[in-house]
């Protein structure tokens, strides 16, 4: 797009607050001029702004374009000139790390399970489609009053990769990370996103307070491997392959997970199990996780 093109499509957005510093740059509420519709617009600032957007990534971007489900952040509109790109969604109240500190003490099982079904039912649609989130965490899943959840930032990790430190030099987290990636995995699958909703399926049980909340990735996979045991070769052969593979002590498994997080019901418990898998081969996919009895409770 021409610069001159690039400002009159900025000029549809009426600017207001800003809601938030993203992996990738500032998120600021605006408005349509055009139907008064309340909108999130998303900078996007990339490293190397001297080269521009690399045709890849808008690619990859433009196609994020379709996917169209209740439970994903609508990508409405992309705008871009030679380095500027701004990625304009739907709007959502809040997301669900604010949510956390709005309710301290306790979520209901009901929303709990609510959530964790509406996080499932967008992944199964991305996953369906082939596309990764490859970061989710509670700051990329968005709610509404209605109580409706939806998954921000799908397939932006893919486009742009993701750096260690987001643009603003916050650390990018490693909470929600499985060990394959941590052992520096590079062919990423479903899988990735699965653990991550183990994680944040934990975190919402226990009120907002993160399972693994490492410092680093020696911390973070001992974190892991002391919760769940340390993996053996038997049940995860390929470990010992991995790029960054180390040797950790041989961990027992915690014998009950119900004592890390005792307001979760004993179905819940089973199904949490099944995304905390460290092989990536032998963890439950969305599609079957939504199938499990603790949705039937
Ligand atoms: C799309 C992409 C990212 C975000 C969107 C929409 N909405 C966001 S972040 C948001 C975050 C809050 S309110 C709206 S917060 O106040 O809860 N941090």
């Amino acid at each position: 797009m021409k610069a001159i093109d690039f400002l009159k499509k900025m000029n549809k957005y009426e600017k207001l607050e800003k809601i938030g510093e993203g992996t990738y740059g500032m998120v600021f509420k605006a408005k349509n001029r055009e139907n008064q519709s309340i909108v999130a617009l998303k900078k996007v600032r990339l490293d190397d702004e001297e080269e521009g957007i690399p045709s890849s990534a808008l690619r990859e971007i433009c196609l994020l374009k379709e996917l169209k489900h209740i439970n994903i952040v609508r990508l409405l509109d992309i705008l871009h000139s030679d380095k500027k790109l701004i990625l304009v969604f739907e709007y959502c109240d809040q997301d669900l790390k604010k949510y956390f500190d709005s309710c301290d003490g306790m979520i209901d099982p009901n929303i709990v399970r609510s959530f964790l079904r509406q996080l499932l039912c967008g992944l199964s649609y991305c996953h369906s489609h082939h596309v990764l989130h490859r970061d989710l965490k509670p700051q990329n899943l968005l709610i509404n009053k209605n109580g409706e959840l939806k998954l921000a930032d799908f397939g932006l990790a893919r486009a742009f990769g993701i750096p260690v430190r987001c643009y603003s030099s916050e650390v990018v987290t490693l909470w929600y990370r499985p060990p394959d990636v941590l052992f520096g995995a590079k062919i990423y699958s479903t899988s990735i996103d699965m653990w991550s909703s183990g994680c944040i399926f934990a975190e919402m049980a226990n009120a907002g307070k993160p399972l693994f909340p490492g410092s680093d990735v020696e911390d973070e996979l001992r974190r892991i491997f002391k919760l769940l045991g340390t993996p053996t070769e038997s049940e995860w052969p390929e470990m010992i392959n991995l790029p960054d593979y180390k040797h950790f002590p041989n961990y027992q498994p915690i014998a009950n997970l119900s004592y890390v997080i005792p307001n979760l019901s004993p179905k819940g418990i089973y199904l949490l199990k099944k995304f905390l898998v460290c092989n990536p081969l032998k963890r439950i996919s969305a599609e079957q996780a939504l199938k499990h009895g603790y949705f039937n409770e």
